[in-house]
C-alpha cells in the first residue's frame, strides 16, 4: 500500500524590516507557482513568514509592535495567496504573528487544505529567549515578551489523506512534542523555524546549529515513525545570520531533501504516508513496548530535581 503526498518546503531568504506584506506575499506566490509546476500538493512556509523576525528588537511599549501582527487570516494582504493556492489545488501551511480579538499575542502556523478551507491554527508551545530587554546582547531574542505560550498542546488533524501535526521552531528541540503527536498517530509534522546561528548564551553552539537542527528533526521523525518537514527563514536578516538547511525527513530518520541555499528555495519530496507503519508497527510499536508507568516525571515535573 502507498499513500503518496507530494510536499514542498518553501524556504525563505531574509525578510528585511522595510519589506511590505505585499512584497513578501509576491515571493510566496512565486514559490507556490513553482510548486504547482512540480505537482506539489502541500507547501510549507516558515515561522513568521510574513515579516522580519521582529523579536530581535525590544520596544518599551508593546503596542508599537502591533503592526507586526496579523489580526485575522486570511486578510487583505494574504488573500492573493489563499486565492492562488485554491486555484492551483495546493494546500499550504504558513507561520505568522497573531494579535487576537482579546488582545493576546501568539506565534502561530495555519494549515490550509487544497480547497482553501482552514484545517487548524497551531499556537507555539515552547517560547524561547527572554522576557526583558537585555542591552548587552548584540541582538535580542525577546519572544517571551512578544508571545504567550500556547495552552493547547499538540493536536493532530486528519487532512491531506493522512494525520498531520504542527510545531513551530523551538518546539522541534523537545522530544515530548513529537511524542504527544506520535501517540495520536501523526504521519507528518510541519515545522517552520527562524534560528539565529549566533546563540548568545553559549557561542560554542554556533558551529553546531546545523547539526542540532538535523539531529532533533531526524530523531523526532525516527522515534515516532513520522515524516517531518522543517522549513527555515534563513540568510542575513537585519544583520543577523539565520540557519537555512530546510529539510524533509522520512520516518526512517533519513533526510530525503535539503535546501542548498540560504535564500528563497523550494525543495520537494514525494512522501509515502504508509511508510510510517514500518516504524509504528515494529520497533516503535508503542502499545506493545512503551512503559508509561515509568515516565511519570515527564508530566509531573518541569525542572531538574537532583538527588540529595
Ligand atoms: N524562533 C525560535 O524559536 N528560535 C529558537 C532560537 C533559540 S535561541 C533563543 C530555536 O530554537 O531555533
Amino acid at each position: 500500500m502507498s499513500r503518496m503526498l507530494t510536499v514542498a518546503a518553501a524556504q525563505l531568504g531574509p525578510v528585511q524590516r522595510d519589506h511590505s506584506r505585499q512584497q513578501v506575499v509576491a515571493r510566496l506566490l512565486d514559490l507556490l507557482r513553482q510548486a504547482g509546476r512540480q505537482g506539489v500538493e502541500l507547501v510549507v512556509f516558515p515561522e513568521l513568514a510574513l515579516t522580519t523576525f521582529f523579536p530581535r528588537w525590544f520596544v518599551d511599549d508593546i503596542a508599537e509592535a502591533d503592526h507586526w501582527y496579523e489580526r485575522s487570516m486570511p486578510n487583505e494582504a494574504t488573500q492573493p495567496l489563499f486565492d492562488e493556492a485554491r486555484a492551483l489545488g495546493i494546500g499550504f501551511c504558513i507561520g505568522y504573528a497573531l494579535l487576537d480579538e482579546k488582545g493576546h499575542r501568539w506565534n502561530v502556523q495555519t494549515l490550509v487544505e487544497r480547497d482553501g478551507s482552514i484545517v487548524a491554527t497551531y499556537r507555539k508551545s515552547h517560547i524561547p529567549g527572554h522576557e526583558h530587554h537585555e542591552p548587552d546582547r548584540p541582538f535580542q531574542h525577546a519572544e517571551r515578551y512578544y508571545f504567550e505560550p500556547s495552552p493547547d498542546g499538540f493536536g493532530v488533524w486528519r487532512a491531506f489523506g493522512g494525520v498531520m501535526g504542527m510545531m513551530i521552531c523551538n518546539d522541534r528541540r523537545w522530544p515530548e512534542a513529537y511524542r504527544v503527536m506520535g501517540l495520536q498517530g501523526v504521519e507528518m509534522i510541519l515545522c517552520g523555524y527562524n534560528t539565529p546561528i549566533h546563540y548568545v548564551p553559549d557561542p560554542s553552539q554556533d558551529i553546531l546549529q546545523g547539526f542540532h537542527n538535523a539531529l532533533v528533526m531526524q530523531s523526532g521523525a525516527y522515534q515516532n515513525g513520522t515524516w517531518v518537514v522543517g522549513v527555515a527563514k534563513g540568510g542575513v536578516e537585519e544583520g543577523v545570520d539565520s540557519l537555512a538547511q530546510s529539510m524533509i525527513v522520512a520516518p526512517s530518520g533519513q533526510i530525503v531533501a535539503q535546501a542548498l541555499t540560504t535564500d528563497d528555495e523550494l525543495i520537494v519530496a514525494r512522501c509515502d504516508l504508509d511508510w510510517c507503519v514500518r516504524y509504528k508497527n515494529t520497533l516503535f510499536d508503542f502499545d506493545r513496548y512503551r512503559r508509561p508507568e515509568l515516565y511519570t516525571r515527564i508530566t509531573s515535573q518541569r525542572g531538574v530535581i537532583e538527588p540529595d
